[in-house]
C-alpha cells in the first residue's frame, strides 16, 4: 500500500498516472497550496523540501518524480512502464525525465515564481525548454 501526497495541477500528476497504470494499491493525500500546506510542519515531516509529490512506501518515503516513477516501474514490471531490460532505452527515458525535472520544471517554476530567484525577466527561459522538447527530445 502506498500513499501519494499531491497537489492539484502539479507535477505530482505523473506519479499519480504511474500508480494508476501500474495497478498499484494506493491512497491519495491532497496538499492545499492555497493555504501553503506544503510548508506546514505536518507535511514537512513527510517531505522536508516542502514540495509534492511524496510517495509513502512500505520501505520509507520517496521524493523527486524521476525516482518515484522508476520505483513504481520496478515494483510493477508487468505493467511495462519502463524498458527495464534495455539499458540504452532506459537511459534515454531517464534523460527525458531528468530534463523535465531538472531543467524544464525549474524554468517553469521561474516563470510562475521567478521572484524567488531573480528580478530580471531575461533570466526566465521556459520557452527555450519547450522548443528543445518539441524539436529535439521528442
Ligand atoms: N524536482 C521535484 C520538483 C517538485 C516540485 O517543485 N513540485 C512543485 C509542484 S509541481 C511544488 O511542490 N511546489 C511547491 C512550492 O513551490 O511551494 C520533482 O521532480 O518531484
Amino acid at each position: 500500500m502506498f500513499t501519494l501526497y499531491y497537489a492539484r495541477d502539479t507535477c505530482a500528476l505523473a506519479s499519480h498516472i504511474a500508480l494508476e497504470e501500474a495497478g498499484a494499491d494506493f491512497a491519495l493525500h491532497r496538499i492545499d497550496f492555497a493555504t501553503a500546506e506544503q510548508t506546514a510542519a505536518p507535511y514537512r515531516a513527510i517531505n522536508p523540501g516542502a514540495r509534492v509529490p511524496a510517495l509513502v512506501t512500505p520501505q520509507g518515503i520517496l521524493t523527486e518524480t524521476p525516482a518515484i516513477l522508476v520505483y513504481i516501474a520496478q515494483c510493477f514490471p508487468a505493467a511495462g512502464l519502463a524498458p527495464l531490460d534495455d539499458p540504452f532505452a532506459f537511459a534515454r527515458m531517464q534523460a527525458f525525465n531528468s530534463y523535465l525535472c531538472a531543467t524544464l520544471h525549474v524554468a517553469h517554476a521561474h516563470r510562475m515564481r521567478g521572484y524567488r530567484w531573480a528580478d530580471d525577466a531575461a533570466a526566465i527561459m521556459v520557452g527555450a525548454c519547450y522548443d528543445l522538447i518539441e524539436n529535439h527530445l521528442f
